[in-house]
Order: C-alpha cells, then structure tokens, then sequence
C-alpha cells in the first residue's frame, strides 16, 4: 500500500488532532504541509480527486477525504479509538460536536474586526465553558473513560487553543489541566513533539488576528 497523505497547511489548525492520530498509532504517512506564500494549494486543489476540495484532506489510496471530522472518524474507526461501547461513543459524539461549537466560536473571535473586544468576551465566559468540561470528565482518565478516543486529541488542541489566547484559561480546572498533561506527556507522541516536522507556532492561518503569525506568546 501506498503511503496515507496528510495535506494542510504549516500550521496546526484543524489538521494537528489528526496529525496527532497518526503519530499515536505509529502510521507512516505523508505530511504534506502547504505553504501559504506558494501556489501549491491552488495548484494541487482539484487534480486530486477529492469530491469537496480543501485542507486538510487524507488520501489512502481509493478512499480520499475532506472534512477534519470525517477523516478522524475515519482514522478512528479504523485504528479502534471511537469508543468501546455505547457509552463511550455516546460520550465521544456529544463531546466532538460540543468541541466544533467551540472551534467555531474561537474562530469567530481570531477573525473578528475588533479582537481585542471580542477577546474580552471570550475571556470571560471561559470558566463557564471549563466549568462544564469538568464535570464531564468527572474522574475519568479520558473523554470517553478510560480508554482514550480521537476526541481527546480535538478537545486537547481546542483547550490549548484557549489557553494560548489566555494563559489563565485552565487555572481551577485540575481536572482539565491534569487531562492537559496526560496528552501532552502520551509516549507515543513524544517523537513527534521533539521532531523538526512538529510546529508549535503559528496555530492559525494569516488572516487571524491572533496565531496567525508574529511572536509566539512567553506562555506558548
Ligand atoms: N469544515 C472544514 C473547514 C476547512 C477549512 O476551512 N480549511 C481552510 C483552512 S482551516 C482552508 O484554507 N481551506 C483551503 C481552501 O479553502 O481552499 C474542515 O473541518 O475541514
């Protein structure tokens, strides 16, 4: 079989959860990363055969998707980190479409007109958000319990994205910042981490007005 391709651009964005996938079950693939000054993208968007053009996209051979949910369904699936039973993927689900809802927010602010007021709002219903995610994780180890599922690898990138706005995002959420760690330390991620290919920063496109370029904060 031919190497899996993952295409995004240089940044973490939507595509680092499902980078994140792929390390974690040891998966040689392509990380094909676009740079945004280049016509590599425009170039490639429609010669290859993906129904809805766009980034990221995940390429196995005949199956060739679009859509960030959809490829980590389809890698979780497949690599068995949907959930073991009902319960789990009833978590799961209710949990990734709750972190959507926050990514669509989060994005409405990094490309809002006004930034800075909007960033105040976001700031301040933060610890109702966390409020919610914490009693959610109740004392499992994981989104869906014990047994670590795709959405931990979303959830994890959303909070840090949150944290990266405000350094104090997590602060009286233990649980959380525990959950935090307990991705952040995963031994199997650990030589992605420490690769050239990992890129802590930009973690957004160049259009935001946050993360999308310039100095990475002290906190990052
Ligand atoms: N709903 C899509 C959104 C995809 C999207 O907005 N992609 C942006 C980057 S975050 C892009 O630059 N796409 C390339 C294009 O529009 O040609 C997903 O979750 O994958």
């Amino acid at each position: 079989m031919t190497k899996p391709t993952l295409g995004y651009w240089d940044i973490r964005g939507l595509a680092e959860p499902i980078r994140f996938i792929l390390h974690f079950k040891n998966v040689d693939f392509r990380d094909k990363r676009y740079v945004f000054t280049t016509n590599d993208w425009p170039n490639d968007k429609f010669t290859l055969g993906l129904d809805f053009p766009n980034l990221p996209y995940y390429i196995e051979g005949d199956i060739k998707l679009t859509q960030s949910l959809a490829i980590m369904r389809y890698l979780a699936q497949k690599y068995g980190l949907d959930g073991k039973d009902d319960l789990q993927k009833s978590r799961v689900h209710m949990a990734e479409q709750t972190v959507a809802d926050h990514i669509e927010r989060l994005r409405s602010v990094i490309l809002s007109n006004d930034y800075e007021a909007a960033k105040v709002e976001f700031i301040k219903n933060m610890p109702s958000v966390f409020k919610l995610w914490d009693k959610f994780f109740g004392d499992g180890k994981y989104i869906a319990g014990e047994d670590i599922t795709y959405v931990d690898f979303l959830a994890y990138e959303t909070f840090d994205f949150y944290r990266l706005i405000y350094e104090n995002a997590l602060e009286g959420f233990p649980t959380l910042q525990a959950f935090q760690k307990r991705i952040k330390n995963l031994p199997e991620l650990q030589d992605y981490f420490s690769s050239s290919v990992y890129k802590r920063w930009p973690v957004f496109g160049p259009s935001a007005k946050f993360g999308g370029g310039g100095e990475e904060p002290n906190h990052a």
